[in-house]
């Protein structure tokens, strides 16, 4: 920049006059200036430019070389500097850098992996759409597969029961055939010895067979309803209604408690000519043997002796839980185990104390009931409950038919009805006393 003539004559005047002269001094004693110790008081020098005349001449001015003296922290001044420069270089570097990256990102057709821009809202969006598709579509195959999943259960349940009845049908079948063998050689030649002793079954099914044999006497007999299972005893009722009736359970006094876990309903407990639980695996074999029909006797402690009959009565096995099915109903006592719609125990599973398998979602019907029995949630119907000698207050526990004369009219919290005796029997549906 130039600066004008007025300002750089002054500053040469105050130089000047800092030296301790005057401007008209100056200007008249030049010469004086080159003196030596002149020199070194001041180092600053005015002279004339070349030949010249009076006020046309220019003057030069010379000056020493500049030393400053500047604060100790302008030192590092250079240090910054150079790191400013090399920041400066290093964001070129990644400016450039970054302008590649986005130029190769628009040759692959991807606007790149920040995000910000529309193009990333779309994609981003796209993706969140995908996924709520999936995840839709995930959820409707597990309904599917959960639908397939019953089906299946209810299929492989249909299919063990013709198993079931498809080899009970050749087991009988097959005892037929025997059977009538069995008595077409005791007559055979050369078989005098045998000729003599009763034609027999091989196989005492149940109580009817013993009765068909001429057994009239009520008492404990073995029975082999399976010939793949072992035989085993049973009391049989040669008395009731025509007799030939197979019992399955007994109260009569109390003596042996109901209020017993699964494995103990599985194999039977108490004692067969007093108060027992024949057993289910028992029973499963029993009906399973022949079509059967179910007896239901009952009395209170006023006397009062009533039945229910079930023109079927089957207990699937262990794997189906002991499942009921019972037929229809005749009788006196009232259809107890069908009373409604919400109190049904035909097709109910079989639950105790240990194992819930009853359609009561908050608890275990057995645990609170103290027994086991084909609960629904909970009953209408319960004869393994617990034995009372007398009418009752508290939980309805005991043995219970919620049919029985009277028995509705109970109060909430008042007394309750016991049974003096009850007794569950079945017999063939085609015997014929
Ligand atoms: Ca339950």
């Amino acid at each position: 920049m130039r600066l004008p003539g007025w300002y750089w004559l002054s500053s040469v005047v105050a130089v000047l006059a800092a030296c301790g002269a005057g401007a008209e001094q100056a200007h008249n004693l030049t010469e004086e200036l080159r003196d030596a110790s002149a020199q070194a008081a001041c180092p600053a020098r005015l002279e004339g430019r070349g030949k010249c005349e009076g006020s046309q001449c220019g003057f030069q001015l010379t000056l020493p070389t500049l030393t400053l003296q500047l604060p100790q922290q302008l030192g590092n001044m250079e240090q910054v500097l150079k790191e400013v420069r090399a920041l400066k270089e290093a964001v070129d570097s990644l400016k450039k850098s970054c302008q590649d990256c986005k130029l190769q990102a628009d040759d692959h057709g991807d606007p790149g992996g920040d995000g910000a821009g529309p193009a990333g809202d779309n994609r981003v969006q796209e993706l969140e759409s995908q996924v709520n598709k999936l995840s839709s579509e995930l959820k409707d195959a597990k309904d599917e597969l959960q639908g397939l999943q019953g089906r299946l259960e209810t299929l492989h349940l249909v299919n063990m029961n013709n198993m079931e009845h498809y080899v009970d049908d050749k087991v009988a079948n097959l005892t037929f055939v025997v059977n009538s063998l069995d008595g077409k050689c005791s007559k055979c030649p050369g078989q005098e010895s045998t000729q003599s002793q009763p034609v027999q079954h091989l196989i005492y099914k149940d109580c009817s067979d013993y009765y068909m044999i001429g057994k009239r006497s009520s008492e404990t007999y073995r029975v082999t309803p399976d010939h793949r299972n072992s035989s085993f005893l049973v009391y049989c009722d040669m008395e009731t209604m025509g007799g030939g009736w197979t019992v399955l359970q007994a109260r009569l006094d109390g003596s042996t408690n109901f209020t017993r876990y699964w494995k103990d309903y599985k194999a039977g407990f108490g004692n067969l000519e007093r108060e027992f639980w024949l057993g289910n695996d028992k029973i499963h074999l029993l009906t399973k043997s022949k079509e059967m029909i179910l007896r239901i006797d009952l009395e209170d402690f006023k006397g009062l002796k009533l039945y229910a009959l079930y023109d079927e009565f089957y207990v699937a096995n262990e794997f189906l839980k002991y499942r009921l099915h019972i037929g229809n109903y005749n009788g006196t006592a009232g259809d107890a185990l069908r009373f409604s719609k919400y109190y049904n125990h035909d097709l109910k599973f079989f639950t105790t104390p240990d194992r819930d398998n009853d359609r009561y979602p908050y608890g275990n019907c057995g645990l609170y009931y103290s027994s086991g029995w084909w609960f629904d949630a909970c009953l209408s119907a319960n004869l393994n409950g617990k034995y009372y000698h007398q009418k009752y207050r508290g939980v309805r526990n005991g043995i219970f038919w919620g049919t029985w004369p009277g028995i509705s009219q109970a109060q909430p919290g008042g007394y309750k009805s016991s049974f003096r005796q009850a007794k569950m029997m079945i017999r063939p549906k085609n015997f014929k006393p």
